[in-house]
């Protein structure tokens, strides 16, 4: 099998991501920690963006957290995460970048404001997107799971730190077990 790199750094839930997918998919990997003050690879890797994550799979490089992971479904297809139903896969990308960080990056009244509407879009979520399910995917964990769950995880983190809450079980009791 071609080499399969992926650099990344320790902080970022966007490399998280890929790196969820790969071991779902027990695709073997090494990882390459980068450092964001020093963007060589980036620059050369992802030229337009000059983000990570960065795959590099027998030379060919992908970027962009999402297009990694689809990348990665269509290369290894075995436990697919995407749903074959069209209209399955169209709901699991109509949810796949919902990812609430507006109020991590916020404060006073515009973080007031970015936790208001993101409260709402998650009830939304919850009702339309979870509903009765196990997982946002369905039955078991699909690419919806792996793009929403990757940066929920780092909510507690960044809560504590920031002392505002927004994925709270009274509010959001489905989400929140989920
Ligand atoms: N939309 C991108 C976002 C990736 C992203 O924001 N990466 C951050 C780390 S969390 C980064 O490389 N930042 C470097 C910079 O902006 O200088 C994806 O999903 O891959």
């Amino acid at each position: 099998m071609a080499e399969v790199n992926l650099h990344g750094r320790w902080s970022s839930p966007f490399v998280y991501r890929v790196i969820r997918t790969l071991k779902l998919k027990g695709i073997l990997y090494e990882y390459i920690e980068e450092d964001l003050s020093n963007k060589v690879l980036c620059f050369y890797s992802n030229p337009v963006y000059k983000k990570i994550p960065v795959l590099v799979h027998g030379g060919k490089t992908i970027c962009e957290s999402m297009i990694v992971v689809e990348y990665i479904e269509q290369t290894w297809p075995p436990t697919p995460f995407l749903p074959t139903d069209p209209y399955e896969r169209a709901k699991a990308r109509f949810w796949a970048p919902a990812a609430i960080l507006s109020v991590f990056r916020s404060n006073g009244k515009e973080q007031k404001k970015a936790l208001k509407d993101s409260l709402e879009m998650l009830k939304i979520m919850e009702e339309q997107g979870l509903g009765e399910k196990k997982f946002l995917g369905g039955d078991r964990i699909r690419i919806v799971d792996i793009a929403f769950g990757t940066i929920a995880h780092w909510y507690g983190v960044i809560e504590e730190i920031i002392e505002v809450k927004v994925l709270e079980a009274h509010a959001l009791p489905r989400l929140h077990a989920w």
